[in-house]
């Protein structure tokens, strides 16, 4: 049987960090290729410099290391992406496309994640459908919603295998996000574990989807583990793990750190945070790969600021 040789496209994020670990665990360490435009984090094992723009250089890359799958995680945030409109275009969707044409020649199996800023004010708030009403507000994700579609031609047209999640706000303690809308959710906890205040710039009922890391990751890898005649969706999937507003937040760390305070600073977010879904109903993903969410808001809460106490406290002793 083949073994499988893995490349990581924008390793050195929020995700593509803790993913690439996970991968090189499970799949040893020089089956993993890391790549991301600078060095950065994801530097034990295997890594080269790509700049995705660069198709010539992936395809390079692909046949160098024998590459036989491919997360591709290289993206401008939503919050970033409305400073710089059609870099965050040309990065988000030419990107894309320069990793569809490498897979289509080189047969990779792809992995693209999407997310909930594909839909828009006109979308169903709660448990919004699989399939639905999608007109983003942001180029994020207008991006994204053409990088759906992007991967699900390139699937019926040439066979491509491109699986896909639409991530909600990811939360983990490993890493921190980089620009987008829901960051004030691993950012309070930075602040909680360090006993410092903390200003959120989103309004106390601003209810969002939410998933912690754990979950996402293993949604991830399970999904590219399906057997592909399981999977009816190749635009993208729904996946829900959490859904909960900025003062429950605050509610579910004061459970630990009764002391801790937040106050409220709604900024340009906000409006963003308020054209997307509130829950979402991820009945595909649970019936297609058997997803199904380990954490809740507890669970999430206590491990988050076990492993950042942890941290700080290491960080003031030394
Ligand atoms: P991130 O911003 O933390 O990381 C993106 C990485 O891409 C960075 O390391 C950056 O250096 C790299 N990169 C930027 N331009 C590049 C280029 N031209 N070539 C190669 N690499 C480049 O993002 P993230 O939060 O880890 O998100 C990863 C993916 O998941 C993105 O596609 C994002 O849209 C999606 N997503 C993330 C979330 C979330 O909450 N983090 C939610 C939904 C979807
Ligand atoms: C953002 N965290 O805020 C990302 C995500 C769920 C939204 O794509 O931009």
């Amino acid at each position: 049987m083949q073994q499988d040789t893995i490349l990581v496209i924008g390793a050195n994020g929020q995700i593509g960090s803790v993913l690439t670990r996970q991968l090189r665990d499970h799949y040893g360490v020089e089956r993993v290729i890391a790549s991301d435009i600078q060095v950065g984090a994801a530097t034990d094992g295997p890594f080269e410099v790509l700049d995705i723009m660069n198709q010539e250089r992936l395809e390079a890359i692909t046949r160098k290391h024998g590459v036989t799958q491919i997360y591709h995680l290289a993206a401008i945030l939503s919050a970033r992406g409305e400073s710089v409109p059609k870099v965050a275009w040309e990065l988000n969707t030419n990107g894309l496309l320069n990793v569809l044409e490498v897979v289509r020649a080189g047969k990779q199996r792809l992995f693209f994640p999407s997310t909930i800023a594909v839909f828009g004010h006109q979308t169903p708030r709660e448990n919004t459908p699989q399939d639905t009403v999608m007109q983003p507000t942001t180029v994020y994700g207008i991006s994204k919603v053409a990088g759906e579609s992007w991967c699900q031609y390139y699937h019926q047209k040439y066979g491509v295998d491109v699986r896909s999640i639409r991530y909600p706000g990811i939360i983990g303690h490993a890493s921190m996000p980089g620009g987008g809308t829901t960051d004030y959710a691993v950012d309070i906890f930075h602040y909680a574990a360090q006993n410092k205040p903390y200003t959120c710039f989103l309004a106390p009922e601003t209810r969002l989807p939410m998933l912690y890391m754990d979950d996402a990751i293993r949604a991830t890898l399970e999904l590219m583990a399906a057997p592909a005649e399981q999977l009816s969706v190749r635009t993208s999937y729904n996946v829900a793990g959490l859904s909960f507003t900025p003062a429950e937040l605050v509610q579910a760390i004061q459970r630990h750190k009764p002391d801790f305070t937040t106050s409220y600073a709604p900024d340009f977010r906000q409006e963003i945070a308020a054209s997307w879904p509130a829950s979402l109903d991820d009945s595909q993903a649970r019936q297609d790969w058997g997803w199904e969410p380990a954490y809740d808001l507890d669970r999430m809460t206590a491990d988050m600021l076990q492993h950042l106490e942890a941290r700080y406290s290491v960080q003031l002793a030394g």
